[in-house]
């Protein structure tokens, strides 16, 4: 197939598409380099060292023989330079990453509120009005997040996109309706996938777009067979308090010495999926393309769910380290449950990796070899969520 992947440079999409390039399809990467900018803007740096797209895509050519084309098109603000770039490439199907994707940085201050909503909507809107202006029946694969449906912790499983409700009217007949989830989002970014979620049903219905969009939960790890083949293709290691995920962040301050910076009891629970399986995910999605004319197909993207205070244990019990409860920078419920189906996936083969299995391998290959790297200053979660939360701190190591 002829595949662009947009947002090709970022932590998931990277290794994607070098997954996609070996499996033998054409890969176009389109990316605007806005993660590398916010990096400079923040004064942060991946863990690993990031060699530029050029010297990326040369590493990609030597070890593999195989080319994968780049272009510099920001989609959010060059809708003239993203539909004429689908008209060249005339995909088969196009997976979209390209997004502002850290809930810290979308509540940081009214900048980047603004900037997480307008680059994320117009991205996916200029996306699906290409699409529909030229004609092309391309399927078009979306990263989403588990964090659509909120945290409310009823203790029932999430099902994957739908819900069927009984409805009834004044004479007392029934009848159930299938609606999208009820979202409730946590964050201006995860409002931003919220928000993703209409126009795609939208363009489904209207345009008869063939869209599948990936709820997917919190992505953990680094590298992917085909990441590790050249120091060149290292993937990125974000580990600061805007976009660095909890588990990366926990694996960083144990193996540099300091304590875990649980937030507030830990007893958040969230979803969680390694790199190597968001790969496969995206592969076996892009297998299994929807009908014309059918809805929009929402698929659970999680391999389990965990407490982070039941992370944080985990790590201590290989590490060592201790856990620290510190003020909870966000606004979320103390503990909640959750339970959400990933029964497409499962059906489709994937046997993901668990926590407990490959925690370790990962915390000595990446996190040990780069300790020269780690920088303590940009640890602490500074983004708050409301103006009665306090600044964070890294505790003492
Ligand atoms: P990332 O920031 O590393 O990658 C996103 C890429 O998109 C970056 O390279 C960025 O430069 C590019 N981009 C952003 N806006 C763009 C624009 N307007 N035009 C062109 N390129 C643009 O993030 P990631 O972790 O790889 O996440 C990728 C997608 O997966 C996001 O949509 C995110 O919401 C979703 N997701 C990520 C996680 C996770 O834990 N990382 C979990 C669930 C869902
Ligand atoms: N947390 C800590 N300590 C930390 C960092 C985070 O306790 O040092 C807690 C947070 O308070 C939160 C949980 O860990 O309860 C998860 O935070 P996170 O930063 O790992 O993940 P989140 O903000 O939810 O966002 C990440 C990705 C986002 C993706 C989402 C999937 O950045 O792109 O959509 O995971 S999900 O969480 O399923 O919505």
């Amino acid at each position: 197939m002829r595949i662009m992947v947009l947002g090709g440079d970022g932590f998931c999409g990277w290794p994607t598409a070098l997954r996609l390039s070996r499996d033998g399809h054409e890969v176009t990467i389109v990316d605007n380099l806005s993660h590398r900018r916010i990096d400079g803007e923040l004064g942060v740096e991946s863990l690993t060292p990031i060699a530029d797209i050029d010297e990326r895509l040369a590493a990609w050519q030597r070890v593999s023989g195989r080319s994968i084309a780049f272009r510099n098109v920001d989609i959010a603000q060059d809708y003239d330079g993203l539909r004429s770039l689908l008209s060249e490439v005339d995909p088969d199907a196009v997976v979209h990453f390209a997004e502002q994707r850290a809930a810290p940085y979308s509540m940081r201050n009214s900048a980047t509120k603004r900037y997480t909503i307008d680059n994320n909507i117009n991205a996916t809107h200029n996306l699906l009005v290409a699409l529909v202006e030229l004609d092309l029946d391309a399927h078009l694969v979306h990263l989403g997040t588990m964090g659509v449906y909120g945290y409310s912790g009823d203790g029932f499983e999430i099902p994957e996109g739908y819900l069927d409700v009984s409805v009834s009217n004044t004479e007392g007949q029934a009848a159930t309706r299938c609606i999208l989830y009820p979202t409730q989002p946590g964050s201006v970014y995860h409002l931003s996938k919220s928000l993703d979620q209409l126009l795609f049903q939208f363009y489904a219905r209207n345009d008869r777009l063939r869209i599948t969009d990936l709820h997917q939960g919190i992505v953990w790890g680094t590298q992917t067979e085909e990441t590790r083949l050249d120091d060149a293709l290292v993937n990125r290691f974000d580990y600061d308090g805007d976009y660095g995920t909890v588990l990366n962040r926990f694996l960083v301050e144990a193996v540099n010495g300091y304590p875990l910076t649980v937030h507030g009891s830990g007893g958040q629970t969230r979803a969680f999926i390694n790199i190597q399986d968001t790969v496969r995910c995206v592969a076996l999605a892009l297998a299994h393309p929807p009908p014309r004319g059918e809805r929009v197909r929402i698929i659970n993207q999680l391999a389990e769910t965990q407490s982070v205070k039941g992370v944080a244990e985990l790590v201590a019990s290989i590490t060592g380290a201790q856990l620290a409860h510190v003020d909870n920078p966000r606004k979320e419920a103390e503990s909640n449950s959750l339970q959400a189906s990933n029964q497409t996936f499962r059906t489709l083969g994937l046997e993901p990796i668990l926590l407990r299995d490959a925690l370790l391998n990962e915390t000595l290959e990446v996190v040990e070899r780069f300790k020269h790297r780690f920088n303590p200053d940009v640890v602490p979660a500074r983004s708050l969520w409301t103006r009665e939360n306090r600044p964070g701190v890294l505790p003492d190591p």
